[in-house]
This record gives structure tokens, sequence and C-alpha cells, in this order.
């Protein structure tokens, strides 16, 4: 069995809770796993985090429970690759929109011969010192989840769940928003209708439905759980910065009026 609570939780549609980083400095990863967050994604597609920085955040983690994913820069084998061995024990891939992209995200992320993962020593073997072990895990240690951000991706969701391999859905709502031409509109019956429809393929199909919520408030969430989500991203480091910030010094000009 995986030694992975994330992918455990995402197979048993147990709800965890992470959060997003897109500020890729090992500090940051050090306060948000202090706070204990199931998993932290380091966001590799919209940032300027690259393998190093992922590096850097994956150490930030290191000993602090909560667990190293990663939203890949590109649905690519090498752009995968890198990260597992830098330290991810999930990848969230974007811009999933078919079964064959999903396939080919679970072969990126899956040793031979479930897939084409490379071998190599590295950070994740203890550069090498426990390779066999790793090699050996790693296929039922690995949580791939697949993004879904646009229509096309919804309209073939039963495909997509059915590719084994696929622990999981995350859905993007500014991007799915965007290609039903409403970009930002992530409340619109559109918008709902399109996550609904995700979620109860999921519930189909016995896998996790995963989404961000980038703004989370209390009811948010309590609606985002009853509405059967499990895999829940709350906020992003940006947003937590800027909004404490902000709230500070409003109170502070407030005052001294
Ligand atoms: C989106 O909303 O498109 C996202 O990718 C959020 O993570
Ligand atoms: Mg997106």
């Amino acid at each position: 069995m995986t030694t992975n609570p994330v992918r455990k939780a995402l197979l048993e549609r147990t709800p965890t809770f992470g959060t997003w980083i897109q500020l890729g400095h090992a500090g940051i990863a050090e306060v948000l796993a202090t706070a204990g967050y199931d998993w932290i994604a380091a966001d590799c597609e919209h940032t300027d985090i690259d393998v190093r920085g992922f590096t850097e955040v994956a150490r930030g983690m290191y000993g602090r429970g909560s667990v190293p994913m990663v939203r890949v820069r590109e649905n690519d084998v090498l752009a995968i690759r890198q990260m597992l061995d830098a330290g991810a024990r999930g990848v969230i891939v974007p811009l999933v929109n078919s079964a064959e992209e999903a396939g080919a995200a679970v072969a990126a992320a899956k040793y031979p011969p479930a897939g084409v993962r490379g071998f190599a020593f590295s950070r994740m073997n203890d550069w090498g010192v426990r390779f066999d072990e790793y090699c050996r895990q790693a296929n039922r240690d690995i949580a791939v989840v697949v993004m879904i951000e646009s229509r096309r991706a919804v309209e073939c969701i039963d495909e997509i769940l059915a590719v084994d391999g696929v622990d999981g859905v995350f859905i993007g709502p500014y991007d799915l928003s965007g290609s039903f031409g409403i970009p930002g509109q992530t409340d619109h019956p559109t918008v709902k209708t399109a996550c609904a429809a995700v979620r109860d393929a999921c519930v189909r199909h016995g896998k996790s439905a995963g989404i961000h919520l980038v703004r989370p408030t209390s009811e948010g969430i309590a609606r985002t759980l009853a509405e059967g989500f499990t895999f829940i991203a709350l906020g992003v480091d940006t947003v937590f910065l800027g909004q404490a910030a902000r709230a500070a010094l409003d109170a502070a000009r407030k005052k001294s009026e």
C-alpha cells in the first residue's frame, strides 16, 4: 500500500487541506508547513519557481509533516520527472483535456513498466542510498492529480477519470471560467454546473475531486466540503501575505484618522 497519506486520502476520498506556494523560498514552506497543512503545492506553472526553487521549497517542508506537491509547469515528461527527483510526492498537472493527456501525465510519473519515468540517484532516494527501496515504492507513493480547467476536459471527464493511475482531479476555477468566456467569474452558474459535473463524475469513479479556494472563507470551505470536494487547496502564500498586510495597515490607518 501507499505510504503517502495524501495519495491514500485521494483514493479513499477523505478530505485533505493543502495550500499553494508562488514564492519559491524555503522560509515560506517552513511557515506554511508549520501551520499544519496536509500538503503544500509549489506552483511552477505561473511563477518563476524552477527545479532549484522547488528543491528549496521541499527542503523547507522536510520533517514538518506537510507532503510536498508540485503543480508542474506543463504536462511534460521532463517537467514531471525533475520535480519528482527533486522532492515532490505528488504532481498536479495543469490543463489536462483528454484521456490521452491524462495517460501521458501518469506515465511520466511512474517508473517502467507502468510508465516512462527515468531512474537515477536523486534527492528522493538520498542520492542512491535508498535507491532500491525508493524504486520499489515510488509508483505506489506518487500521487497524480490532473487539472480540469476547460470546457473540453469537463466534456470528457468520464474518460479522464477512467485512466488508471489518475488519483484525483483538481479544478482550476479561473481557467475553467476563462474557457467559458467568463474569466474570473468562478461563482457563475455555468462554472458551478461544470464543477458539479466533475464532482459527480469523481463520485462515480471513486476518485477525489479537488478545487482551489484562492480566497477561502469559512462559508466557502463548508460549502465545498458539503458539495463533496475532498482535495482542497486553501489560499496562496501571496494572497495570505497581502490580506494580512492590508488588514493590519487598514486598522492602523483607521485608528490614526
Ligand atoms: C485556475 O484557477 O486556473 C488554477 O489553475 C488555480 O490553481
Ligand atoms: Mg489554471
